[in-house]
């Protein structure tokens, strides 16, 4: 079905004057609904590839964002733009279930923005902001009753065995192509389980903390994470690391010129002060040291799936040219060998930034 049609299931402020695709996510199928009357919203498909049970994930949205609401309200923010609004369909129902999967709609947060690489680190520390008060507006928000949208999402020894099973499968006939990029994967797989096996606390994590998942205000000031399909139970480490993946990088996630991929410390220093001045005094000791681990892991896994997906055929993230989830893989990867170098001095950086 096309958006039109599903469309013609809401109750919207004003006849529908434009549709068209929106945004750089990976996963969902976006687009911009605009009406005469000045609304705009943002209508989506939930990627089946993705989420093979999108009632656990409606449901996850529906709960979180009411409780953010309260919470926003409490200290005089402003729910309709901190947090993001299911519009029901005409009917009331939060989501439709067709044959092409799940379609939900949002209120479109205008005049912020998201940024698809970290300008500046004014900008990285503001990011650090909004997804530190993310995880501290839901800190007591009972983690084990949301769904696991998507089962060991950031299991890194699980995401390793199906990585293994795909190069020896080898449905693309790939893999001979790219031996060295397997090899560069298995020989730290020794390291894969030490996060999930450290003993770390639970909490209510976001689990896709992108730079592009949080939206800024015209003052440049985190407005409202967004993207919420993944919230559950998780590491504070996962939330930090995948920030730092996507935003200490000093080029795109896509960049195909390995000379202009680095490692920025003054970056990851901007995002520990950002994101531990809001929660700094709630995590223990343990969860502050495994930080550092956090950013290595999520480079490394979000690395190894970019490359399963290159040898699965690119079944998973939108990609636009063949060998597009290769070289983001090989992206990560370079990144990854500069954080190893580094990883004492994140160390220091994050335990200096709570001491502050
Ligand atoms: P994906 O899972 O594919 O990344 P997202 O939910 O992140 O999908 O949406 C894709 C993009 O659409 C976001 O990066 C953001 O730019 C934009 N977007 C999503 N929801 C909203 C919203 N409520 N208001 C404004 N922009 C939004
Ligand atoms: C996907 O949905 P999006 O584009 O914000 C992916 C993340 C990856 C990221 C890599 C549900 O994020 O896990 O880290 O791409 N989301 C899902 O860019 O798999
Ligand atoms: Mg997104």
């Amino acid at each position: 079905m096309q958006p039109e049609s599903i469309l013609a299931l809401y109750a919207l402020e004003g006849a529908v004057t434009s549709v068209r695709p929106y945004g750089d996510g990976h996963i969902n199928y976006t687009f911009l609904v605009e009406t005469g009357a000045g609304g705009a919203y943002i209508l989506q498909r939930l990627s089946p590839a993705a989420f093979n049970a999108p009632e656990k994930v409606m449901e996850n949205v529906s709960r979180v964002t009411a409780y953010l609401r309260g919470v926003i309200a409490r200290r005089g923010g402003d729910p309709s733009r901190e947090t993001l609004e299911i519009i029901p369909l005409a009917d009331g129902r939060e989501y439709l279930l067709t044959d092409e999967g799940c379609w939900r709609m949002y209120r479109f947060i205008a005049g912020a923005r998201s940024y698809q690489q970290a300008e500046n680190e004014a900008v990285f520390r503001e990011a650090g902001r909004g997804f530190g008060r993310f995880m501290r507006d839901l800190a007591q928000y009972p983690a084990v009753t949301l769904h696991e949208t998507i089962p060991r999402f950031h299991d890194t020894e699980n995401r390793l065995t199906a990585f293994r099973a795909a190069a020896a499968r080898d449905t693309s006939g790939r893999a001979d192509g790219v031996r060295q990029e397997i090899a560069f994967v298995l020989e730290r797989g020794h390291r894969a389980g030490t996060l999930v096996s450290a003993g770390l606390p639970l909490r209510v994590t976001h689990n896709d903390t992108k730079l592009n998942n949080v939206l800024m205000d015209e003052q440049g000031r985190a407005l409202c994470v967004i993207d919420l399909d993944t919230v559950m139970p998780g590491l504070c480490a996962y939330d930090f690391g995948d920030s730092i993946r996507s935003g200490a990088n000093t080029a795109a996630e896509d960049e195909a010129d390995l000379s202009r991929v680095h490692f920025s410390l003054p970056m990851f220093r901007a995002y520990a002060e950002g994101y531990l001045g809001e929660t700094g005094d709630m995590l223990t000791g343990a969860e502050i040291d495994s930080l550092p681990l956090g950013a290595w892991m999520m480079t490394y896994e979000c690395g190894m799936r970019f490359l399963m997906d290159y040898l699965n055929g690119d079944t998973y993230y939108h990609t636009t040219y063949p060998t597009h989830n290769l070289t983001r893989a090989r992206n990560q990867f370079a990144l990854l060998v500069e954080m190893e170098r580094q990883e004492a001095a994140m160390l220091e950086i994050v335990r200096n930034a709570i001491k502050e």
